[in-house]
């Protein structure tokens, strides 16, 4: 009897010195890299931030694969406070960074598979997705992975791009990136909303003379040609809000903003929309709809010029801010 208690004494004395010398480790490695570099426990998140590291059918620039550590790196570099809202949206929104999900860069049908998995088990959690990709072909994924919360008859997907991405198939698949927002609209019953579109291909603007969603496309020449005063008509924010259901989700392409702004994207078009114009709509959509989620895609790291992450980053935090910490102060 004394030897098995002198043997359970021994054995927690050596785990606790155990949990010590990882605890150090632990310090001595310094911080991980995670969002805004704080790791709040998934039990205690009202975000979680999912990195995909996926890019395969890319057509140009590759590297987006690399986007998610670029951004997550860069995110640590923010400040908490955001001086618009007045207040530190991390507070109010904490947020985990998961795992890098385990991407098949050989089986794009796969991956969206994956993606779809881990979405569907972060609403069962009740928390808010946050994807940063890779690829935009993801997008397809996380939306199917909604559908175990939300009705997707009812939700709407407000897409920030330079490209409409709604070829049938291209280079023989469904799930390429040039296809990504075609996949989108056949999962949704509600509107799919472009915006900042300058390039598109011939099939593509035939089928949305057809299909009827040319009225949903709000072209970044017109964006640009309605400014007053260098800012975006207020009647075009108007417009791209009312015609979003009430349940969104919101896919940012980061080639959306203009590449003097981002450099590092896989199709860098010029004649993109400033910084400005999309806090102007994001802002306005998150106050009038309900944001279940949404996801940063493309951005391709161009080292040593970091801008491209550090604006993806903020990009992100502005939107926690203006989707979900809007209604406390
Ligand atoms: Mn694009």
């Amino acid at each position: 009897m004394l030897l098995f208690l002198y043997l359970l004494f021994f054995l927690s004395e050596f785990m606790s010195n155990h949990l010590e010398l990882e605890q150090d480790l632990e310090r001595l490695s310094g911080p991980k890299k995670v969002f805004m570099g704080i790791q709040i426990p998934i039990k205690e998140a009202k975000a979680l931030l999912l990195p995909v590291p996926y890019d395969s059918t890319t057509s140009y620039g590759v590297g987006t694969r690399f986007g998610p550590n670029a951004i997550i790196e860069a995110s640590m570099q923010l400040e908490f406070y955001d001086i618009e809202l007045g207040k530190d949206v991390f507070e109010e929104i904490p947020v985990h960074t998961l795992d890098e999900l385990a991407v098949n860069k050989g089986d794009p049908a796969r991956t969206v598979h994956l993606v779809e998995s881990a979405v569907d088990k972060i609403v069962s959690l009740n928390k808010y997705p946050i994807v940063l990709g890779g690829e935009h072909s993801i997008t397809p994924g996380i939306i199917s992975g909604l559908k175990s919360k939300y009705d997707l008859s009812k939700l709407s997907v407000l897409q920030i791009d330079a490209h409409t991405d709604l070829r049938d198939s291209y280079e023989g698949t469904k799930n390429s990136h040039a296809s990504a927002m075609k996949r989108v609209k056949d999962l949704i019953g509600g509107s799919l909303v472009q915006v900042g579109i300058r390039s598109m291909c011939q099939e593509e603007a035939q089928y949305a003379k057809e299909s009827g969603q040319e009225k949903n496309i709000h072209y970044a020449h017109k964006i640009y040609a309605n400014k007053k005063g260098g800012k975006i008509d207020p009647d075009d924010v108007k417009k791209i809000v009312s015609s979003l259901g009430d349940l969104v989700f919101v896919t940012f392409d980061i080639d959306g903003l203009d590449p003097s702004i981002v450099p590092g994207t896989g199709t860098p078009e010029p004649g993109g929309l400033t910084w400005e114009d999309c806090m102007a709509i994001l802002h306005a959509v998150g106050e009038k709809k309900a944001v279940v989620g949404f996801d940063i895609v493309e951005v391709t790291p161009t080292p040593p010029l970091k801008v491209s992450e550090f604006v993806a980053a903020k990009l992100a935090y502005k939107m926690m801010g203006y989707f979900w910490a809007k209604n406390k102060k």
